[in-house]
């Protein structure tokens, strides 16, 4: 009970809870699922603007495609490690996930047709990402806050970069400004479809609000990136394809149409465009990896082995 209180007071007072901290089960579950998820996110985030690598129309976009995708592997890295603090075991995490029995974000499960996708992605999924995840920062389990901090730093690097990718197409050809529309056309909705389902049918946000892990409802978020993307649209010249989208001076806000949830339900539930594909990519890769992850456990014992050989010669050296 002094534990339970203990925990409770540490979250009221704005503390973080940290590893060795009792914390209630749910709370440590909820963790590990949410957690997971994002680190999953991350991994499989890297599918869809991999793909462009070998395309990349310069040398400049390349090497800036390939500092993002390689930030992902970093994102995914530091968060399996969070999720380690909590006794998970990131193999255990993995095989979840190619099996089907962890979630990812549904965001990654659409095709990436063209290179504005590259730069829609970086504004677009990388800015909803960042308007979730800066809130993360202060979240109330500690090795999680501390990863956000890092992360949320290069997420505005990637969308900056994704946004100028934009600017520069949409100075370009009439052809080049039609690709950024066609883009923005498909990923609009995705990218609110990212927030999760509308608070009245978020079945955690509740707990996980009350328990400081979530900082603001997914419905807050949503509003909050819709806010900000608008004038960023008008910006660079792109219409956002919702004919509902208008500022409501009442509210403060825009108002804007509704996602089809039912489109997001099947894609969570992996009957998305590319929910398969992705899934494969990845189980291959593990696959294939097998034989780096046999060789590191193999160095790693023998390093054990010489270094226990090394302290008993060193003993009877002393002796
Ligand atoms: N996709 O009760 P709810 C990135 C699930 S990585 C799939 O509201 P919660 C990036 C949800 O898990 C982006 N599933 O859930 C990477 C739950 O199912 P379970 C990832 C979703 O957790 C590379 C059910 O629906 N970011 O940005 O309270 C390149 C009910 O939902 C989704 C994070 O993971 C979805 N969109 O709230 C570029 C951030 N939404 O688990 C960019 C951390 C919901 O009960 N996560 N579900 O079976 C979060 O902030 C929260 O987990 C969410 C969902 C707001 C996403």
């Amino acid at each position: 009970m002094d534990l339970e209180a203990e925990f409770e007071r540490t979250v009221a007072a704005e503390h973080r809870v940290e590893p060795r901290d009792w914390m209630p089960d749910g709370y440590r579950k909820t963790l590990i699922r949410q957690i997971a998820q994002h680190a999953h996110s991350e991994i499989i985030g890297m599918q869809p603007e991999g793909n462009w690598i070998s395309r990349a129309p310069s040398l400049r976009r390349k090497a800036i495609l390939l500092a993002k995708v390689q930030d992902e592997a970093g994102h995914g890295l530091y968060l399996y490690a969070a999720t380690e603090t909590l006794g998970a075991d990131r193999g255990d995490l993995t095989e979840k996930l190619i099996e089907g029995r962890q979630k990812y974000s549904s965001i990654f499960n659409y095709p990436t047709l063209s290179y504005a996708d590259v730069g829609t992605i970086g504004w677009l999924v990388d800015g909803a990402a960042i308007c979730n995840q800066v809130p993360l920062c202060r979240t109330s389990y500690g090795p999680y806050a501390r990863a956000m901090i890092r992360i949320c730093k290069e997420e505005s690097f990637h969308q900056r970069q994704g946004y100028e990718l934009l600017m520069t197409m949409m100075s370009g050809t009439d052809a080049q400004r039609a690709m950024v529309q066609e883009s923005v056309d498909r990923f609009w909705w995705p990218s609110l479809m990212m927030f999760g389902p509308p608070d009245a049918e978020s079945s955690n946000t509740e707990q996980s609000m009350a328990w400081r892990i979530k900082r603001n409802t997914n419905d807050e978020l949503r509003q909050k990136f819709v806010d900000m993307t608008v004038p960023q649209a008008e910006k660079l010249g792109v219409t956002l394809p919702d004919p509902e989208l208008a500022w409501n001076a009442e509210r403060g806000h825009h108002d804007f149409g509704r996602p089809d949830w039912d489109e997001f339900w099947q894609v969570v539930g992996g009957n998305g465009p590319t929910n398969a594909q992705r899934v494969a990519h990845r189980r291959k890769a593990h696959d294939d990896g097998e034989w780096v992850r046999a060789a590191a456990a193999a160095h790693a014992a023998k390093r054990a082995r010489d270094e226990g050989r090394s302290e008993v010669r060193a003993e009877e050296g002393a002796a």
